[in-house]
């Protein structure tokens, strides 16, 4: 086996939570008058909360916002984010996504969540995930998100495995520039496959398992 241990990223790979925080985002950006797209979106992929506030805020032409406002806007954002999780359940997981976790588990890798989320173990509860992994390495563990190694070296380490046994699968450019600088390689699945610096491009999620057992 090339690797012994599979490291995935959760919103935008297992779940698509990404328009949530899509819709989310879109909210409070509105609210302050600032212009927000679906594209501009895409450069929140795998980045902190804190992070995507700071992205937003780049076309904000009010007066400047102080630390505490800002910590405002981070409660506001997440609650209404939050409400939109609170109706996930075991149908937000495709039967694809479930079949193949399982596939890769009976062939003997180690599987892991490695998400810079802060709500990582309550989307995993929702949608009834968080037994299929050994380890979960997330936004609650980490000072540095992506494009730092952080999160994917954590999980490693959870799963007392070498960082170059690991196959991470991303669909953020951010979580791919953070796997390689972690030691390990990426599968690309999504926005993450058009740069081309994946090590491996998923078209579907079951493409997974051909790459690691084909
Ligand atoms: P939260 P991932 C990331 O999850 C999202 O892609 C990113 O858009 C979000 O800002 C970040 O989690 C933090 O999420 O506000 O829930 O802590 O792609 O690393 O699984
Ligand atoms: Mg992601």
């Amino acid at each position: 086996m090339q690797y012994k241990a599979v490291i995935f990223d959760l919103d935008g790979v297992l779940v698509f939570t990404d328009k949530y925080h899509y819709l989310a985002w879109k909210k409070l950006a509105d609210k302050l008058g600032i212009e927000f797209t679906e594209k501009d979106n895409d450069r929140l992929r795998g980045v902190s909360r804190e992070e995507s506030l700071d992205i937003i805020l780049e076309k904000y032409k009010g007066e400047p916002i102080s630390p505490e406002k800002k910590k405002e806007y981070l409660e506001e954002k997440n609650n209404t984010y939050r409400e939109s999780l609170s109706e996930m359940n075991r149908g937000d997981v495709s039967d694809q996504v479930r079949q193949t976790l399982k596939n890769l588990k009976d062939a003997g890798y180690r599987l892991a969540i490695g998400s810079s989320s802060k709500n990582t173990a309550y989307i995993l509860e929702r949608c009834e995930l968080t037994d299929c992994f050994e380890a979960v390495s997330d936004g609650t563990m980490i000072t540095r998100s992506k494009p730092d190694p952080e999160v994917f070296l954590k999980a490693a380490e959870l799963l007392s495995e070498n960082p170059a046994d690991c196959l991470v699968v991303e669909d953020a450019d951010a979580g791919v520039t953070a796997a390689h600088a972690a030691g390990m390689d990426v599968a690309a699945i999504g926005a993450a496959t058009a740069s081309g610096r994946a090590d491996h491009e998923l078209s579907k999620f079951e493409d997974l398992y051909d790459i690691l057992e084909g």
